[in-house]
């Protein structure tokens, strides 16, 4: 059996074209790998790590194997030994890095092994590459093509939207990411009476919180507000317009949630999408002592297991096919969900 099997490569050390060069001939030479694809080499600038390091030389290629995926991985650690490439720290300058991005229509998450590459949906240096070479082949998680999320890349607004469950630090991470790039930033507003009104008597308040809440998240997304008029200018909000329904699941009664996600379909047309949706995730412990720590009164009834069901469900929605590119990020350390929620907002221009 052969496997299409999509790869990046990418230096920023060295003679940069001679080694993408010579890792294309180390691949064409290994007899269980056939090079049915090369893209050409493009210039980009290097996203994350330390700083003062020099530009990247990145490009795709697309090969048939017949060697596994944990065998591809080993086999391209091999090249990149090879051709000098030393590990120090993350995202440090390299002679050469070879990533798999896609693996047929693979899904995998092991320690030492994931697929799709996580981080490939959304970067310019990966996508322009690889949709030269394979711009039809599909990215099983989103369920979209490479030229579809490359397309993306292009023409969506530039529009971050972060979710995840109550207290997992959305707010936080959208301002401090808004201040570090001058980014509109769009904050939800919590109406206090109503949260508090929902509290004091769930089941019968459900319904008109989830409401509001979503007539809020329309108003604020929809496509004729001001916050979209500037062409180009990067927007934050922290808040998922699709994360509604998710909330919905777990708040209102099994009867009323087909006509809750009604409503939430038939506006769903007149809001913005975002070009990526970061969804932030935490150990359950830390979750229920975030919100215990920040000290509303009416949040104090909150139990573990609700904070878990609502970010299961966000989680499940996020997933859902045709929502588009997904970053997953565990906010335990803020410092790490930060840089990488920055690093990937610099992917995309
Ligand atoms: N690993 C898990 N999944 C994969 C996969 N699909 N392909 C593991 C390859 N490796 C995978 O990789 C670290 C570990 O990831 C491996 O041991 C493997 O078991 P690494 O190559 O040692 O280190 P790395 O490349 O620094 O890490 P990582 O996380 O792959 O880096 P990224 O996120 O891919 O970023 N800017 C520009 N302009 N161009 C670039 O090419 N590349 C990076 C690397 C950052 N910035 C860049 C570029
Ligand atoms: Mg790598």
């Amino acid at each position: 059996m052969f496997f299409f099997c999509l790869i990046g490569l990418g230096s920023n050390l060295g003679n940069r074209e001679l080694l993408l060069n010579q890792a294309v001939e180390c691949l064409r030479v290994h007899p269980q790998m056939r090079v049915v694809g090369k893209s050409s080499w493009r210039e980009t600038s290097p996203i994350g790590g330390p700083s003062q390091q020099s530009p990247y030389l990145n490009g795709a290629a697309l090969l048939e194997t017949s060697l596994s995926p944990e065998e591809m991985l080993v086999a391209l650690q091999e090249i990149e030994t090879q051709l000098g490439r030393t590990r120090r720290q993350r995202w440090d300058a390299r002679t050469i890095d070879l990533d798999i991005l896609l693996y047929d229509q693979r899904v995998l998450d092991t320690p030492t092994l994931v697929v799709p590459h996580p981080r490939m949906a959304w970067r310019r240096f990966v996508l322009e590459p690889a949709a030269e070479i394979a711009g039809s082949m599909l990215h099983p998680t989103t369920g979209w093509t490479v030229s579809r999320l490359l397309e993306n890349l292009d023409t969506a607004s530039p529009y971050v939207a972060i979710t995840g469950s109550i207290g997992v630090g959305k707010t936080q991470l959208a301002a401090r990411l808004a201040e570090e790039t001058g980014a509109n930033l769009i904050v939800e507003q919590l109406d206090q009476p109503r949260l508090e009104a929902f509290y004091a008597e769930p089941s019968g308040q459900a319904w008109d919180m989830e409401l509001e809440f979503l007539q809020q998240r329309t108003a604020l997304l929809s496509s004729d507000s001001d916050c979209w008029i500037e062409p180009g200018q990067l927007v934050l909000s922290d808040f998922w317009y699709d994360q509604s329904p998710a909330f919905a699941s777990v708040w209102l009664p099994r009867e009323k949630q087909e006509a809750f996600r009604d409503l939430w379909q038939r506006s769903r047309s007149r809001v913005v999408r975002p070009k990526l949706i970061v969804l932030l995730e935490c150990e359950a412990d830390e979750l229920h002592r975030r919100v215990a720590r920040r000290g509303r009164p009416f949040e104090r009834g909150l139990s573990k297991e609700q904070l878990q069901r609502i970010a299961l469900a966000i989680a499940q929605q996020a997933t859902a096919p045709d929502e588009g590119p997904l970053l997953r990020l565990n906010n335990d350390d803020t410092e790490v969900a930060f840089a990488e929620a920055l690093a990937a907002i610099k992917a995309m221009r």
